[in-house]
């Protein structure tokens, strides 16, 4: 199978993106053909710093190999560093309707936030993503449950390709974990966890055990005193039960046992202990991953060329479907 994803150079990478996407690629890199992408040019629909974004880019791919992303196994790269990304972006403009583009919940929610700096690309995003997708005859796109709705966006594109032009693209489906698809905010357990929130929302997979228990510490719960998990009326004390079952691979129902005596307290405490302990190998391959530069850009420029030879080949194939001048 093929598989495609990718993550946007924003932020810092939490323990949701690590649950909702990029364990599932850990896990089907042995016996797939993979390539993960860090997503430039969608973090570029969003304001940024310049003088940052270089090194934003490079601390992805860091993250992505003390995650666990194997660069014998799967292809890693950079999404700007192969043109056919934006090319194939714009041929699929010309067939997707803009109020499908105008539904998405992201961009509802995004151009509100972004108010008088929103800009076509923020709208046009869930094509390149398309794009991204589409030009490698992706099979499986492993990611979280908030971007399902782009993945079936993708697939509508495809199929509306295809009908059009004769069969061309592979149809994508969205693969989602069983567990974890939506890691909540700890500060604000309505809200998902996101890495371009404050910091108190996230629990990144490289803070310092100091922080862990800090963070920890003052996540929002509710004013009872159970243990149990209800999404509804408990969403803090169920989303930290989640994380806790994620982390140890036990069941939540077993985990409401073992802690039926505790006080919230010290559930907290020994989830920021069990939290400490599990991350610790990601925040120590990260640090020997800092210092070796050339060998992380090294990666990404075999990624490159990799992921160029299969690309030009499909831009080449869309565009003769479409009648394009040869
Ligand atoms: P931003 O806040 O900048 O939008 P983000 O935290 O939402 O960032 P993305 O780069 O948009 O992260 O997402 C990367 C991957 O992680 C996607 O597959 C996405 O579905 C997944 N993901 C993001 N947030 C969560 C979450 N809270 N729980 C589970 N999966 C998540
Ligand atoms: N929009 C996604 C990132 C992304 C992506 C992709 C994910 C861009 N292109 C292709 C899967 C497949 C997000 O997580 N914000």
């Amino acid at each position: 199978m093929r598989i495609f994803s990718g993550i946007q150079p924003t932020g810092s990478l939490h323990i949701g993106n690590y649950f909702g996407a990029i364990k599932q690629w850990v896990d089907l890199q042995d016996k797939n053909d993979c390539l993960f992408c860090i997503v430039d040019l969608h973090a570029i629909t969003s304001p940024y710093e310049i003088k940052e974004f270089e090194s934003k880019v490079l601390e992805k791919a860091i993250v992505y190999l003390s995650a666990g992303i194997n660069p014998e196994k799967a292809i890693m790269f950079v999404q700007s560093k192969v043109k056919e990304h934006t090319e194939l972006c714009w041929l699929l403009n010309s067939i997707t309707p803009l109020g499908e583009l105008q539904r998405m919940t992201q961009y509802k929610e995004k151009s509100l936030k972004q108010k008088k700096k929103e800009c076509a690309g923020l709208l046009n995003y869930p094509i390149l993503m398309a794009a991204d997708i589409l030009l490698y005859n992706t099979d499986i796109v492993p990611v979280g449950e908030d971007q399902k709705q782009h993945v079936e966006l993708a697939r509508d594109i495809a199929k509306r390709f295809n009908h059009l032009f004769g069969e061309t693209f592979t149809l994508p489906q969205a693969q989602l974990p069983k567990q974890g698809a939506r890691i909540m905010s700890i500060s604000n357990p309505k809200e998902k966890m996101s890495k371009s929130g404050a910091p108190e929302n996230y629990i990144s997979l490289f803070d310092s055990p100091k922080d862990i228990r800090k963070k920890i510490k003052s996540a929002v719960t509710d004013t009872e005193k159970t243990i149990k998990y209800n999404k509804t009326k408990k969403p803090g004390i169920s989303n930290l039960l989640t994380i806790y079952s994620l982390l140890s691979d036990k069941k939540i129902r077993d985990i409401e046992d073992e802690m039926k005596d505790k006080s919230y307290k010290e559930f907290k405490e020994s989830l920021a202990e069990l939290i400490v302990l599990k991350l610790e190998p990601f925040r120590k391959k990260r640090e020997e991953l800092l210092s070796r530069e050339v060998y992380v850009r090294e990666i990404l420029k075999k990624g490159e060329e990799k992921a160029s030879v299969i690309a030009q080949s499909k831009i080449n194939e869309v565009k003769n479907k479409m009648g394009l001048y040869s």
